[in-house]
């Protein structure tokens, strides 16, 4: 069993797409095992992007993942975070497939919709950050 940390964006929340991108991520067969909302301290933000700190859109990134709430969640499953990114699909949503969900519902490289976890690795950084281990499921 694989845990991944998969987000939903500021936009993904505004344009009311929470609902959708959990039920696809149930339908695969993922576990739900933790979920919160709230909108990100700059803090946390810029921990979680620190792998971008010298791009130069760094900052618009931060700006943004911390402009609305954000839906945090722990999936698990057998190799969640690859069956997790294939759902999720391109980072630039104009290479993402037609059925992922970028390739579904976004255009804008910056306006992503979600996040997911590149790697187990990163996967279980992540999941440090965003939340206490009370707060998941066994
Ligand atoms: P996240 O981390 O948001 O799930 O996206 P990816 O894992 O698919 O892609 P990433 O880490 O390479 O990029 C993080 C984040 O930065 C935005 N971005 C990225 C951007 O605004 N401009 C760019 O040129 C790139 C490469 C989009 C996702």
């Amino acid at each position: 069993m694989e845990r991944t940390y998969i987000m939903v964006k500021p936009d993904g929340v505004q344009r009311r797409l929470t609902g959708e991108i959990i039920r696809r991520f149930e339908n695969r067969g993922l576990r739900l095992i933790g979920l919160k909302m709230f909108v990100p301290s700059r803090e946390i933000a810029e921990n979680h992007y620190g792998v971008h700190r010298e791009k130069p859109f760094f900052g618009s990134l931060v700006e943004f993942i911390t402009s609305g709430p954000v839906v945090a969640m722990v999936w698990e499953g057998t190799q969640a975070v690859r069956a997790a990114r294939q759902m999720i699909g391109a980072t630039n949503p104009l290479e993402a497939a037609p059925g992922s969900i970028r390739g579904d519902y976004a255009v804008e490289i910056g306006e992503n919709l979600v996040h997911g976890s590149d790697a187990p690795e990163t996967a279980e950084t992540e999941i440090a950050l965003w939340f206490q281990p009370g707060e998941l499921l066994p």
